[in-house]
């Protein structure tokens, strides 16, 4: 069953871009739906936003969702940050985005988690159920984490797998001929309070310098300040971010 009225709900400006760039790519897509592209109600960065012939609009989904059931046949989530009522989630075919390779570090931020336990990572397009990154895979990408990554190292692997997913399984997925596979089990998930509750170091706590390393590579993306500890003297936040280089 071809899919002909689509949403499409990202809090994220790099997927949204992707997303426009493929269905640009191939205007067969476009010709006979109906998309629509929003965000979070509040997401003042992306609302209002144009990319090329699509003006992204804020959008409550917990307010909204009778109405969605009522105009969409497809939900896409492209990283969203809001959680879809089961409601919704029973009523439409809801498709996710996701960017870990489930059922490994569900949930929050999983390049972190996966530099810091070891477990796999890449991205994942699945059907969306009740719970957090657990519905049926359509298609998912495996990235290397190398020894010498950073958060941001790693998350750029993962997007750049999400764009090669979204690319390749696009079509699958309006058309409604895409194959699922259930998760081989049900994994581990991640929450915000777990990333939160790596973020402050402990200066006497004795860990190996792999550990250490690995702590703040997981912690380092960017300018985000994530890692820190307090100052004995002062008491004051010092942030702490790390620098890796591979020899040439
Ligand atoms: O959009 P997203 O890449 O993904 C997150 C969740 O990981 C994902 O499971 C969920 N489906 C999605 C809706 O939200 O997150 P982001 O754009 O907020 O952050 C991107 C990366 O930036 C993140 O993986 C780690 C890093 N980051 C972000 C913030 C806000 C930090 O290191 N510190 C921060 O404070």
């Amino acid at each position: 069953m071809s899919y002909t009225k689509v949403l499409v709900v990202s809090d994220n400006e790099r997927i949204v871009n992707f997303f426009i760039d493929i269905l640009n790519a191939q205007p067969n897509l476009r010709k006979i739906r109906h998309l629509r592209f929003v965000c979070g109600p509040e997401d003042t960065k992306l609302i209002g936003k144009k990319f090329g012939d699509f003006i992204i609009e804020g959008m409550d989904i917990k307010e909204d969702y009778e109405e969605i059931i009522r105009d969409y046949d497809l939900v896409i989530s492209a990283h969203c940050k809001q959680i879809f009522p089961a409601k919704l989630t029973t009523s439409t075919k809801c498709i996710n985005i996701h960017p870990g390779l489930n059922p490994f570090n569900r949930g929050w931020y999983p390049q972190v988690f996966s530099i810091l336990n070891g477990l796999p990572l890449g991205a994942t397009i699945h059907e969306i159920d009740p719970e957090i990154d657990h519905g049926a895979i359509i298609d998912q990408i495996e990235v290397a984490v190398d020894s010498w990554d950073t958060s941001l190292d790693a998350y750029n692997k993962v997007q750049d797998a999400e764009r090669e997913l979204i690319e390749r399984s696009i079509e699958s997925i309006l058309n409604g001929t895409y194959n699922t596979l259930q998760p081989r089990e049900e994994g581990n998930l991640n929450l915000k309070k777990d990333f939160e509750a790596l973020r402050e170091i402990n200066l006497d706590e004795a860990v190996t310098f792999g550990q250490a390393i690995d702590r703040l590579r997981a912690l380092s993306h960017g300018e985000f300040k994530n890692a820190y500890f307090y100052d004995k003297n002062t008491n004051q936040k010092i942030y702490i971010s790390v620098r890796l280089e591979r020899e040439k």
